[in-house]
């Protein structure tokens, strides 16, 4: 074996050359990973006794593609196009033996070589659009060659992976190994070694002909899918090289993606979206956790309370394969619970999301019961009843004498105190809060709230258990809102002084929807009744608010009634304004005796996001986050705000700091305090820092 260097070995099996490509965790194509596999290859090119090559990967996945830590920094030959020339340049045939995830520039690369096998569980995806970029490796213009228009232009927009069976139907890869890969490889690349070379992919063009004779494909293509790209350059860049792949001459195809792909590595959006891989992975490390912590292994759930939210939590656990019992005071209660579950299930096998037999598989997970002292086996409890205290603090006392020793207690509050409510336990070091997000087996976005006397081990077990269930979990610390809901509050104060000023909710909505939002405040308040539900919080601690009240006092509940902030057409879920609503709205603005005015969008924009901003600096100075990326974690997990645009803390980056601290200082004399720059801002500025970058938390 000869080290080529640091990250590629050169192997010899009789005429087979292995090239093996060794860059943990994920053979990312750093420089010296590029370095070394064109050392490589150029050697065993011109090694006589050689007659093939195998590309194959140690570790636990082929090339997931380029390495992203390297975008932005001064590129550094060779590129991953030398490597692509050289492979396609070979007078010997060169196989890539897949296994793990081909993605990126890994796949592109394997897109060069003249064969490419694999084992059946390997995975292959050009997910470039998720970091705002395009296949900048030639991938937009060898995979339609391979798999046809249709299934690149599905693959490459979406960046979704496809596996090895389906790759193999498609022609994506020419052989699927059982067993041994890397003995598979060299098989194969004896018997490529006595045959004449294929035709190189870029020379194959009957895929791309098919295409060329129906050119309405791509402006199809953008009919059916252009409204998920809102507002983003990717997809749209990524349409313009495939139509270069079935129009151009192959390497002005190339050409074309390549000046593409520069435009879109120096766009703000994939700068947003690069940026946020790294906060998605940072928010997943908790810092401070006692080196010895391990999370204890979570085999059985209870979950309290089949409402909307228990029913949701208690998916998640049934859909990871979790035994969960699912607790409630009474059958009438149970039972809708239960049939919303197994409609959901249902309903996602309708939309293909479920084979039939699977949804009987996850509904026997579920053990439905009476009585709450059936939590005693569980390794895990979820509280989700009424958000009152009062019943949660009644829940926990029983828990605290139910539940069996080193059983986690976990709130579902989306507020509350957890202090307070650990306090009635006799083991306050075994409560969490568990914020799950509605519609909770939808939602990824999963808020653990540590408390005051949280065990680290509770910590660490909460984080791995939602892994456990596709959650993207961040740690928050307890306050009114935690960070997600209570910055939400601070634009929801603001957003309210706007509609007493003068704007109305279509205004306010279009302003954030043309902002990248899929939605506006008032058409999600709507969705999520949120109306009714803040009514009966007032009414229950004595609070009035005129409009909210206006509105629930008239049915206006939103969707489910037809009206709420909107009016919406029977069947029909497309807000439209209502006359009435103006009326209240107006109405408001009287008895608060202020003269309604035009207020411009740009106003209305800075008075509803400046506030998050501002909230969050307070967040994180209060160390309720650790970390500010961990807000745009939330934010564009939890809140819809645009992932092209990287999160509040991001955008305040990208706005400037101190444009927004001097534009809140303005703001703060018309309207009052919430518009006081935070301390942090004040002293980020004045260091000439972002917010991005800070880290609450030692
Ligand atoms: N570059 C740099 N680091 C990477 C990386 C990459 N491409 N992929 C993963 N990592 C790091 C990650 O930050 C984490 O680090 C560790 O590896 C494990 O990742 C020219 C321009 C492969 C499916 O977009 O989708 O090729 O936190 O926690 O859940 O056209 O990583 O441990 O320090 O995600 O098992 C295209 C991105 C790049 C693939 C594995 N490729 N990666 O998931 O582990 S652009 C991608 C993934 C490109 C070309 C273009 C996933 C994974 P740390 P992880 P995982």
């Amino acid at each position: 074996m000869a080290h080529i260097n640091d990250f590629v070995t050169l192997d010899r099996e009789g005429v087979v050359a292995i090239l093996t490509a060794d860059n943990p965790p994920v053979n990312a194509l750093s420089h010296g990973l590029r370095v070394g596999l064109l050392d490589g290859l150029t050697q065993a090119v011109a090694d006589p006794a050689l007659k093939a090559i195998v590309l194959i990967c140690a570790g636990r996945t082929f090339v997931a593609g380029a390495d992203i830590s390297e975008f932005g920094k001064a590129p550094r030959a060779p590129g991953l196009h030398d490597i692509v020339a050289a492979i396609e340049a070979s007078a010997k045939p060169v196989i890539a033996a897949i296994h793990g995830t081909a993605l990126g520039g890994g796949l592109e690369l394997a897109l060069a070589c003249h064969y490419r096998i694999a084992v059946r569980s390997a995975r292959f995806g050009l997910p470039e659009v998720k970091l705002g970029l395009l296949p900048g490796g030639g991938g937009t213009q060898r995979l339609p060659r391979l798999v046809g228009i249709a299934k690149a232009m599905a693959m490459i927009t979406t960046g979704d992976m496809i596996g090895a069976d389906e790759a193999k139907e498609i022609g994506l890869i020419d052989e699927i190994v059982a067993g041994d890969l890397r003995a598979g490889a060299v098989a194969f690349a004896e018997k490529a070694a006595a045959r004449a070379k294929p035709p190189l992919v870029r020379d194959r063009d009957e895929k791309i002909l098919a295409a060329r004779a129906n050119p309405g494909v791509f402006d199809e293509f953008r009919k059916t899918h252009g409204r998920r790209w809102r507002g983003q350059m990717a997809p749209n860049h990524i349409m313009k090289c495939l139509e270069a792949a079935v129009n151009l001459p192959f390497d002005q195809g190339i050409a074309e993606e390549r000046r593409l792909f520069q435009e879109l590595l120096a766009s703000d959006q994939s700068k947003a979206q690069r940026y946020f891989f790294f906060a998605e992975r940072e928010a997943a490390k908790i810092p401070g956790l006692t080196p010895d912590t391990k999370p204890v292994e979570i085999k059985t759930v209870a979950v309290i309370g089949a409402g909307t939210m228990g029913g949701g939590i208690t998916m998640n656990f049934a859909n990871a394969g979790i035994p969960v019992t699912l607790i409630e005071q009474d059958q009438k209660n149970l039972d809708r619970g239960l049939g919303v579950i197994r409609r959901n299930y249902e309903n996602t096998a309708a939309r293909g999301g479920l084979a039939a037999d699977d949804i009987e598989k996850r509904m026997a997970l579920i053990e439905p019961s009476l009585k709450i002292e059936d939590v005693a086996g569980a390794d895990l409890i979820i509280e989700a009843v009424y958000e009152n205290m009062g019943l949660k603090k009644e829940i926990f006392q029983k828990l605290d004498k139910l539940a069996r020793k080193g059983a986690i207690l976990a709130t579902n509050t989306s507020a509350l105190n957890i202090d307070e409510i650990a306090a009635v336990a006799s083991r306050p070091e075994s409560v969490i809060g568990l914020h799950f997000f509605s519609p909770a087996n939808v939602m990824r976005l999963l808020e653990i709230v540590r408390a005051a006397k949280t065990a680290d081990w509770v910590v660490a077990t909460s984080m791995a258990v939602a892994r456990k269930i596709s959650k993207v979990a961040v740690l928050v610390g307890v306050c009114d809102g935690f960070v997600g809901n209570r910055i939400m509050r601070a634009r929801g104060m603001q957003s309210e002084r706007l509609l007493i000023e003068g704007a109305l909710p279509q205004q306010i909505d279009k302003v954030l929807v043309d902002f990248g939002f899929p939605m506006g405040p008032y058409a999600v308040t709507d969705m999520g009744g949120g109306i009714e539900l803040g009514w009966r919080r007032r009414q229950e601690i004595g609070a009035k608010n005129f409009i909210g009240d206006s509105l629930a006092e008239r049915g206006r509940f939103g969707q489910k009634a037809g009206k709420g902030f909107y009016h919406y057409e029977p069947g029909s879920r497309a807000p439209l304004p209502d006359p009435e609503v103006e009326e209240i709205i107006k109405e408001a603005s009287r008895r608060e005796g202020v003269d309604r005015r035009a207020i411009p969008d740009q106003e209305i924009f800075e008075r509803l996001i400046y506030p998050m901003i501002n909230e969050a600096a307070k967040i994180l100075e209060e160390r309720k986050a650790l970390r500010a990326s961990d807000i745009d974690v939330i934010w564009v997990y939890g809140y819809g705000w645009p992932l092209w645009r990287g999160g509040p803390m991001f955008y305040a980056d990208l706005v400037g700091l101190k444009k927004i601290r001097d534009r809140m200082l303005e703001l703060e004399k018309q309207h009052g305090s919430l518009f006081k720059p935070a301390p942090l801002i004040e002293r980020l500025v004045a260091e000439d820092k972002g917010i991005a970058a800070y880290k609450a938390a030692a």
